[in-house]
């Protein structure tokens, strides 16, 4: 009863976080996929991959993205990767228009086909039904290999320790839909955006780190760069996850909420926005030794500029800029996001479900 006020605060910190962490675990699991759709889903695919062989005999038909990874919330969409493993395969132009007419005749899906967009996809979607109150939203593309090598990759991390990774992550994609800041469409990240952020402060800014590093851990055996690279990019890393968690033990014992309210405070004040790049590969890079700043002045490309705002590296496309749709608004609204987030947590409402409540209003 006789506690200093200083010990009474830490106490109470204490207690919320602790409420916290349990209340991030029973709010993600209450938005999980229920079985009966990762079921339906299931068949939705083998559905379309036999359709599929009609057209390609030797083609496979594969899920990436939140349905692979183990980061899918209720009614996510589903990401489908066509691979032709054969020499002789109609160009994928051609491919989505035959795919988007046979399609439309044999099913019940809503069809669209976009045989010239960049990347050339086919979008279904399917009404609400019995066992799918909210429908189905799906794009098929080609041969994106590189998409399901990140997905494993982004699963490889989840499983080293899903507890603290999967309710991380599954909270700031339901956070950032309801706070409108994930629509790369508009100006904001996409979800894969934001699983790249956690990851990258879990691998280099945690101190003990919380995940390793799985791109740079040395390998068990030889490895020959026909098996490692595609389209020239390195695409190796550690991935005998059941031989990491004998040999590797992260120190760091964190609750999630700890993490979560550390991650809001680095993301709003500390990490270098203007002249940093997020990269899980290598940690901390520079805009500058990548070619990315964005203040080219004189440059005649506006574009350019308004691309590298905020800066994360892809994984294996080191070339690429997962945030290059982030705008100057967009990411001032993200960083006002972080800020409001960490706003809320450190001002330690009594009970830690009216602080979630209130991050997602
Ligand atoms: P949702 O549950 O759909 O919100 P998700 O985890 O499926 O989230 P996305 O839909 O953002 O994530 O992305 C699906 C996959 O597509 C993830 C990645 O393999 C690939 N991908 C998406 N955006 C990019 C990007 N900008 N660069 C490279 N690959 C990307
Ligand atoms: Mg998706």
């Amino acid at each position: 009863e006789h506690l200093s006020p200083a010990t009474q605060r830490k106490h109470s910190k204490q207690k919320f976080v602790a409420d916290l962490s349990q209340c991030l675990f029973d709010f993600v699991i209450q938005l999980l996929p229920t079985a009966e759709e990762m079921a339906v889903k299931e068949d939705v695919r083998k559905l379309l991959e036999r359709l599929i062989r009609t057209i390609e005999p030797d083609s496979r038909l594969l899920s990436f993205g939140s349905t692979a990874n183990g980061f899918s919330l209720r009614n996510s969409d589903m990401d489908l990767c066509c691979l032709i493993d054969s020499d002789e395969r109609l160009a994928a132009t051609d491919l989505v228009t035959m795919l988007g007419d046979l399609l439309e005749r044999e099913t019940k899906f809503h069809v669209k086909p976009l045989p010239h967009a960049r990347i050339p996809i086919v979008k279904l979607s399917l009404d609400p039904s019995p066992g799918l109150p909210l429908g189905i939203a799906c794009d098929i593309g080609f041969e994106n290999r590189l998409a399901l090598e990140n997905t494993r990759l982004l699963m490889c991390y989840a499983m080293i320790d899903p507890t603290r990774v999967r309710t991380m992550v599954l909270f700031l994609k339901v956070w950032s839909k309801r706070r409108k800041i994930n629509s790369p469409y508009q100006g904001t990240l996409s979800s894969y955006g934001y699983v790249l952020m956690v990851i990258y402060f879990l691998v280099h800014v945690k101190n003990p780190a919380v995940l390793p590093n799985l791109q740079q851990m040395p390998p068990l055996r030889p490895i020959s760069k026909e098996d490692t690279h595609l389209g020239g990019y390195n695409t190796w890393f550690f991935d005998d996850i059941e031989l990491l968690r004998q040999r590797w033990q992260s120190s760091n014992i964190e609750s999630v909420a700890e993490l979560l309210i550390d991650f809001f405070r680095y993301y709003s004040r500390d990490f270098l926005y203007n002249t940093g790049v997020a990269s899980i590969r290598a940690g901390l890079l520079k805009k500058e030794s990548k070619g990315w700043q964005n203040d080219l002045s004189g440059s005649r490309y506006n574009d350019t500029r308004e691309r590298n705002r905020l800066c994360i590296e892809d994984p294996f496309e080191t070339d690429f800029n997962v945030a290059r749709c982030v705008t100057k608004d967009g990411l001032y609204t993200i960083r006002g996001e972080f800020m409001r987030a960490s706003r809320i947590l450190a001002a330690r409402p009594d009970r830690a479900i009216v602080a979630l409540a209130q991050l997602c209003e």
